[in-house]
């Protein structure tokens, strides 16, 4: 059955800045307070959905969540007006900076999604990520449901489930820790699960920086998603690799189609893991793998080549679209030529991207991504105005122009003027997305009290 594989892209939102928030990944921490381009973060974005369109690859959108998170910091005890409560807050800014984060972005984190060719009921599932291990991400799960639920809103094709219970023994970070290779698109494919440790203990673990998802969390979701056992894989991220700063997989791997491209340190019982992957997979799966000597993690790590997007475009090639690190990086363009010139050609093309902004806070191209393959009646079923063509980019172009900053600093999260215009954005968001004007917690506290 013809099968789109579409990149549904996190819009960048109004709040975008720097605050440190991700210990153990190493871009957040090394850009923490630094001034952040919020306009110039979305603009970017935006682009590189305008080249994939351009290449023929479907995209799609997902909105921005409401921020800095008014009912968040209720919660919390801050009473009064909404501007009494960011100004109380504003007293604890560590607080202030988890209530404004702009992290929804991405979306490689939003959700773990199985395509209906791997589920027991035909239909395509979705887990939203509980991203239980920080505290600004924990934020986002509900809103992601709901927004998952606007634009996949059709019972017979899609099926949503809650995220995942239990805090941070069952923590869950979504499609950045889920691959899926298949022999064609529409073909049945094989689902490996990345994990960095286990929910009561045992086996090895990282010493410096967390492991943010658990065994538990990933077998919960495959059984939820009615995978077949034989299809599917559980994999065990190196800890020393999560210590050198690779805290989803997708800072170490990347799969598409029928290829696996990854670093030789990914793994836990690396070499054992691939054996079994192939042995699996129906036809022959085509691993890429960098070693140590040729691309030390670290640089791998601040290039990030592995979060690069593999796509097919529409004249059929496959292209890596890496960020414009990797090319200033000399063992990672190294490497790139090395893959271009690879038997078989696994990767026709290479084209780098600047995603400056969102990669200073660890979010490179993939990050910015969740892939939804979907067969034609699923994607017709879609909400049309979150799939992306040019009459979005201008609209969207013009309405990042109209609300958002220049730059933010920490201090300007306590200004009740960037509330109200985050507000005022995000509203006219719901307008161009059709998302509906009840779809953000403001507009239904509002429409409650008019
Ligand atoms: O969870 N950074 C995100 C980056 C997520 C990248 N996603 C994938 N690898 N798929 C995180 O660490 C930093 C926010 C700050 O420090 O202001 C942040 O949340």
């Amino acid at each position: 059955m013809k099968t789109l594989e579409v990149a549904f892209n996190g819009l960048v939102g109004p709040t975008h800045n720097y605050a440190g928030l991700s210990h153990g990944n190493v871009a957040s921490e090394t850009h923490a307070s630094q001034i952040s381009r919020p306009r110039q973060a979305a603009l970017q974005g935006l682009e590189k959905l305008r080249l994939l369109f351009e290449r023929g690859v479907p995209c799609g959108i997902l909105p921005p969540q409401e921020r800095p998170s008014i009912g968040f910091l209720r919660q919390l005890g801050f009473t009064g007006s909404d501007v009494d409560v960011l100004s109380a807050a504003a007293k604890q800014p560590r607080l202030l900076a988890a209530a404004s984060s702009a992290s929804c972005m991405w979306t490689a984190n939003a959700a773990t999604v199985s395509p209906s060719a791997d589920t027991d009921d035909g239909r395509v599932h979705f887990t939203p990520a509980n991203l239980a291990s920080k505290l600004h991400r924990t934020l986002e799960p509900d809103a992601t449901a709901r927004a998952l639920r606007r634009v996949f809103h059709c019972e017979s094709h899609f099926a949503h489930h809650a995220p995942l219970p239990g805090g941070v023994h069952l923590g869950d970070e979504g499609a950045a820790n889920h691959t899926r290779l298949c022999s064609a698109p529409g073909a049945r494919g094989l689902e490996l699960f990345t994990f960095g440790r286990r929910a009561f203990g045992g086996g090895a673990e990282p010493t410096r920086y967390p492991a943010r998802q658990t065994l538990e969390a990933s077998e919960a979701i495959a059984r939820r998603h009615g995978l077949a056992a034989t299809r599917t894989f559980f994999l065990q991220q190196s800890p020393d690799a999560i210590d050198a700063g690779v805290f989803h997989n997708d800072v170490i791997a990347v799969g598409h189609e029928d290829l696996l491209l990854l670093h030789e340190r990914a793994y836990v019982e690396h070499a054992a893991a691939l054996e079994d992957l192939r042995r699996a997979f129906d036809g022959e799966l085509c691993v890429v793998e960098a070693r140590e000597s040729e691309l030390p993690l670290a640089h791998a790590v601040g290039s990030y080549l592995f979060n690069s997007e593999l796509l097919r475009t529409s004249a059929g090639s496959r292209l890596l679209l890496a960020p414009q690190e990797c090319a200033e990086d000399e063992p990672t363009a190294r490497f790139i030529e090395r893959l271009l010139a690879w038997p078989g050609t696994p990767v026709d093309e290479v084209h780098y991207v600047d995603l400056r902004e969102s990669m200073q806070n660890g979010g490179g191209p993939a990050c910015l991504r969740l892939r939804v393959s979907m067969t034609v009646p699923q994607y017709q079923s879609v909400l049309r105005e979150c799939l992306y063509d040019l009459e979005a980019h201008d609209k969207l172009t013009a309405w990042i122009e109209c609300h958002y900053r220049e730059q933010l600093s920490g201090s300007d999260l306590a200004d009740p003027a960037l509330l109200d215009e985050s507000r005022r954005a995000l509203d006219e968001l719901t307008g161009i997305l059709a998302l509906g004007s009840d779809f953000y917690e403001f507009q239904r506290v509002h429409r409650g009290r008019s």
